[in-house]
């Protein structure tokens, strides 16, 4: 049988999160005594935006080829993800072509508010805007929990969201006869705002802080002009941060707990050595570094680095690997392990050689690109494997303006080289390269050396 696919998805976790709450990666290597299996040091996703990052997750695409831009109508959302015929055509509807059992369990897509089923997923429990509020009664019905569901409010002292996601997935393991593949999607609502947690949890952290790196609460004079309008934080800012990053960190707990149970269902199965587990997020964070308050959306490393961890059958174990390892990498990846072709829409690549400790030529850039939304002005930039990131700006009061980092001397982007007379000519040709690139040109444009 074709191996199971299990994609673990957070909402708005950064990288550096998961260092407060260690044991992520034993989680998903909890059963059988395996291990942890392999991690990447250096994931980023291409579009720091929950609906375009979650559309490249499933097409494969970069942002300016599947055309969902943003969060919102009429240049993103469900409608727009529907609108551009990715709602039919996508890593699922490929994955159920050939013969996966396809499976869905939270967060779907931003704007999802009900009432159908997309043809890619045979089971389909997506909660539906706005899945803080309460009671979200069709949250139940496509639970398959009926509109008298157990009781699931804000409140977390009842049913945690993180909880009822979790026994929706232990349940469907459970009924699926493993007769034939699987692939599964849970995404947790968590950390995202409200960033609900267990009760249990409530003095977990206590004083625990959003860290004082460098960057925090700084803006300056060489910054673009949306960075530099920001007020340093008020006392108030830095405890909703603080209050914030608190939460976010109990958050990821209970996520901890529903994947150690998920993990420990496919071992009952007998599944556990034909299954491929990968954990990862939609977008990075940022908790009041470069005087916001907190938000994605930027170029910022905060908000483009993820974490990423893969368990599988041919996954070394312990492994930390240092490329770059993209969003637009999961469907081309899942493609490798089902053993069906890519699509010809997917720009990114297989991970697959990478897991299996095989040495092959890999990107050294890659594009980084937003559309205006949320305060964060349009803008194209490319990072670099030699620690540069470039972007260029094209919107609003920050248009024409450019920043230029080279983060190893300098990580927490503190000095914009621009005003210190850099003249980036290769990064500038790259983006050049990668800003309007398809399928193979994004390959062969991330592939190219410093010249
Ligand atoms: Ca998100
Ligand atoms: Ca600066
Ligand atoms: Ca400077």
């Amino acid at each position: 049988m074709k191996p199971n696919i299990v994609l673990l998805l957070t909402d708005d976790q950064d990288e550096r999160s998961l260092s407060l709450v260690p044991g992520i990666e034993e989680a998903i290597g909890a059963a059988g005594g395996t291990g942890p299996g392999a991690t990447f040091n250096r994931a980023f996703v291409t579009t720091p935006v929950c609906c375009a990052s979650r559309v490249s997750q499933l097409t494969g695409a970069y942002t300016h080829n599947h055309n969902v831009l943003t969060n919102f109508p009429p240049t993103g959302s469900i409608t727009k993800f529907r609108s551009e015929g990715w709602e039919d055509e996508n890593i699922a509807s490929r994955l159920k072509a050939a013969g996966y059992r396809t499976t869905i369990i939270g967060k779907y897509m931003n704007g999802y508010t009900g009432g159908y089923v997309p043809a890619p997923w045979e089971r389909f429990f997506a909660s539906t805007r706005p899945y803080q509020a309460s009671p979200p009664l069709t949250f139940y019905e496509n639970m398959g929990l009926g509109s008298e569901g157990p009781e699931y409010t804000n409140n977390p002292t009842r049913y945690l969201d993180t909880y009822l996601l979790r026994d929706v997935a232990v349940r469907e393991i459970g009924r699926w006869g493993a007769d034939r593949p699987l692939f599964m999607v849970v995404s947790f609502h968590g950390p995202h705002i409200p960033a609900f947690f267990d009760a249990a949890d409530a003095d977990q952290f206590a004083d625990l802080k959003a860290p004082r790196v460098p960057s925090w609460g700084v803006s300056d004079a060489d910054d673009p002009q949306y960075v530099k309008n920001q007020a340093p934080l008020t006392a108030e800012e830095a405890k909703a941060a603080d209050t914030l990053y608190r939460k976010k960190a109990r958050s990821i707990l209970a996520i901890r707990r529903a994947i150690v149970d998920i993990v420990k269902k496919f071992e009952e199965k007998g599944q556990l050595d034909n299954t491929y587990f990968v954990y990862t997020s939609d977008n990075g964070y940022r908790h009041g570094e470069h005087a916001m308050v907190h938000g994605k959306h930027t170029p910022y490393e905060e908000d483009i680095n993820v974490p990423l961890f893969v368990r599988g059958p041919d996954v070394p174990r312990g492994v930390r690997l240092p490329n770059f390892a993209l969003n637009i990498d999961l469907a081309p990846t899942f493609c490798a392990w089902a053993g069906i072709s890519p699509r010809p829409y997917m720009d990114g690549r297989s991970l697959a050689p990478l897991l299996r400790g095989e040495s092959v030529p890999w990107r050294t850039n890659f594009l980084i690109e937003h559309w205006a939304e949320s305060g964060v002005p349009t803008y194209k930039g490319v990072r670099s494997n030699e620690g540069r990131v470039y972007v260029e700006y094209a919107s609003g009061a920050s248009a024409g303006d450019k920043e230029l980092y080279d983060i190893r001397e300098d990580p927490y982007q503190l000095n914009n080289l621009m005003d210190d007379g850099a003249t980036p000519t290769y990064l500038r040709k790259r983006l050049a390269a990668l800003k309007a690139c398809q399928g193979d040109a994004c390959r062969a444009a991330e592939d190219v050396s410093r010249t």
